[in-house]
C-alpha cells in the first residue's frame, strides 16, 4: 500500500488545517443535515470514539446489533470533514448512510459547521478533553497516522499546540467557541471527557435525557460494560486497528484513555510555561477544565 505525504498545514479562513478537511470544503458546507440527525463535534482525540459508540449503541444496538461486529466505528459514523483517501469522503458516506437518525462526527470549530445543521436545529454532542491530555494524545495520534502533519518532536509539538499550529487549529479557540455557542442554541450538549471518566453512568444518564431516550437499566448496563476502555481496546471494530490510515503498530488508537497522562510527558518548565499561558488565554471563569480527578 503506497501512503499519500504527509500533508502540510495552512491557515485556512484563521485556522490551521490541511487539505484533507479543505478539499472538500464547498460540498461539505452545503450538506443537507436533516431534523434528526445528530452531530458529535469534538476537538481531535477529546473521546469522539467514545461517545460515538455509546450513542451508536443507543440508537441501533437493540435494533441491528451485526451493525456491532461487521462495520467498523468510522463507517457507521462517518467524518464529515474528511475528504476521500483511500475510499469514500465523509460528506459521501454521511449522505449514503441508511440509519435513521445519522450519526455524523466533525473536528470543525463551530464557524465551519454546514449552515444546515442550525437550519434544521439538530442535536448536537460537543465533547472537550482537557488541553494537557488532549495535545499528548493528539501529539501520539499525529506520529501514528499518515494523513496528519509530521508532528517532530515532543516540545516543538507542544509549542505548536499552545500556537494553535496543528489541523483544526486552536484548542483554546474550538472549546471556547462551542461553549459560547450553548448560550444561544440550546439543542447543544456539552460534555467533558474527565466527567465521562469519573462517572460513565451518570454522564449516560445526561445524555440520554438530552436526546430524549429511555433505555432500560439492562440496556444502560449492557452499554456501559461495551464501552468500558478495556473492551473498547480490544474491540476491533471501535479501536482503528482496520483503518489503512492508521499505524497503530506506532501508536495504538486506544491508547492510555486516561485522564492525567500529562504528567508522564510534561517537564516541569514546560508545564509552567504552559499554566501561564493558558491563564492568559482561557479567561471565561464558567468554562472549567480538569487536568487531574
Ligand atoms: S479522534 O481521532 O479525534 O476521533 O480521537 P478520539 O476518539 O476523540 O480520542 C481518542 C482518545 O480517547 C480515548 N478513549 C477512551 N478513553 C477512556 N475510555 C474509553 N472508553 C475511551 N475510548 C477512547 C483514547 O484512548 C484516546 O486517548 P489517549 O489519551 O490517547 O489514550
Amino acid at each position: 500500500m503506497d501512503f499519500p505525504p504527509r500533508p502540510e498545514l495552512f491557515d485556512f479562513h484563521g485556522v490551521s488545517m490541511t487539505h484533507y478537511f479543505t478539499d472538500l470544503w464547498d460540498r461539505v458546507q452545503t450538506f443537507k443535515a436533516r431534523p434528526d440527525d445528530i452531530l458529535i463535534a469534538t476537538y481531535p482525540k477529546a473521546g469522539t470514539t467514545w461517545v460515538s459508540y455509546i450513542l451508536d449503541l443507543l440508537y441501533f444496538g437493540q435494533t441491528s446489533p451485526e451493525r456491532l461486529t461487521s462495520i467498523p466505528i468510522y463507517d457507521r459514523v462517518p467524518f464529515l470533514d474528511l475528504r476521500d483517501v483511500f475510499d469514500k469522503s465523509g460528506v459521501e458516506q454521511a449522505e449514503n448512510l441508511p440509519t435513521s437518525p445519522r450519526i455524523i462526527k466533525t473536528h470543525f470549530p463551530v464557524q465551519f459547521i454546514p449552515k444546515s445543521f442550525w437550519e434544521q436545529n439538530c442535536k448536537i454532542v460537543y465533547v472537550a478533553r482537557n488541553a494537557k491530555d488532549n495535545v499528548v494524545s493528539y501529539f501520539h495520534f499525529d506520529r501514528m497516522v499518515v494523513t496528519e502533519p509530521d508532528p517532530g518532536d515532543w516540545n516543538s509539538y507542544l509549542k505548536r499546540f499552545m500556537e494553535g499550529k496543528v489541523a483544526f487549529g486552536s484548542w483554546y479557540d474550538h472549546v471556547n467557541g462551542w461553549w459560547k455557542k450553548k448560550q444561544t442554541y440550546s439543542n447543544l450538549h456539552y460534555m467533558f471527557y474527565e466527567d465521562m471518566t469519573e462517572d460513565c453512568a451518570k454522564e449516560l444518564d445526561k445524555l440520554c435525557s438530552f436526546l430524549g431516550l429511555s433505555p432500560s437499566l439492562e440496556e444502560k448496563k449492557q452499554i456501559l460494560g461495551e464501552v468500558q476502555f478495556d473492551n473498547m481496546k480490544y474491540n476491533n471494530m471501535v479501536n482503528y486497528s482496520t483503518s489503512l490510515h492508521a499505524n497503530v503498530k506506532i501508536s495504538p488508537f486506544m491508547r492510555k484513555g486516561k485522564v492525567g497522562d500529562w504528567k508522564n510527558h510534561f517537564t516541569v518548565a514546560q508545564n509552567e510555561e504552559f499554566d501561564e499561558d493558558y491563564k492568559r488565554k482561557m479567561k471565561d471563569p464558567t468554562l472549567h477544565f480538569r487536568s487531574e480527578i
